[in-house]
């Protein structure tokens, strides 16, 4: 599903992400940087060992990631230039601040890739997986902090969420279209 908000295009689709051609895609990564199972798996995978060299000097100087916060390295080997790394919350009960912290790991990353001049970014669904984010309730997080940045900010070309399975792709469709039936 494509929708533009102002000039920059907004697309939902089903995929792997590092299969993207956008300048960069963003890895729901934890705080080690280390990499792990799903989505930080496949990236490391996929883009080889120089992803974790870089995470290994981001550390030394800057010790763990915080929660909510951004930080970015080579594609490596990917088709993406960059990736953008990013640590959402793990869900406990919805409690400890987890909403805002997921709010943070997009925009971070969303802010992050505007200063270093990206003009097109991917996204997979970031803590809803191991992290066990509910899906609903971060889809309609994950849109309406792209949509709100991006009424602010014209310099993405694209922005994309790449949803790993069919039925997370038709919550987030879902999410989206009561998003702007609210506008
Ligand atoms: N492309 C797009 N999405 C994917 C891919 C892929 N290749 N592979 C998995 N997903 P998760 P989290 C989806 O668990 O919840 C890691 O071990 C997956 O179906 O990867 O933020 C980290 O190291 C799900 O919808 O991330 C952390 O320790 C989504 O990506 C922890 O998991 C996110 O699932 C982070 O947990």
């Amino acid at each position: 599903m494509d929708v533009r908000i102002g000039s920059t295009l907004l697309r939902l689709m089903v995929g792997d992400i590092t299969k993207q051609d956008t300048e960069a895609i963003v890895n729901a990564a934890n705080s080690s940087l280390m990499g792990g199972g799903g989505v930080d798996g496949a990236i490391h995978r996929a883009g080889g060992p120089r992803i974790l060299e870089e995470c290994k000097k981001i550390v030394a100087q800057i010790g763990s990631l915080p929660t909510g916060r951004a930080v970015m390295t080579t594609g490596g080997n990917l088709k993406a230039r960059f990736v953008i790394h990013t640590v959402g919350p793990v869900w406990s009960g919805g409690g400890r601040g987890e909403d805002e912290l997921l709010r943070n790991a997009y925009y971070n990353s969303l802010s992050l890739a505007g200063d270093k001049g990206i003009r097109s970014i991917s996204f997979p669904s970031i803590s809803t997986g191991a992290y066990r984010f509910p899906l609903e309730r971060a889809a309609a997080i994950a849109l309406t902090t792209v949509r709100d940045f991006v009424q602010e900010h014209d310099f993405f070309e694209e922005i994309r969420f790449v949803l790993f399975r069919e039925d997370d792709y038709r919550v987030y469709r879902q999410a989206w279209e009561k998003i702007s039936g609210e506008d």
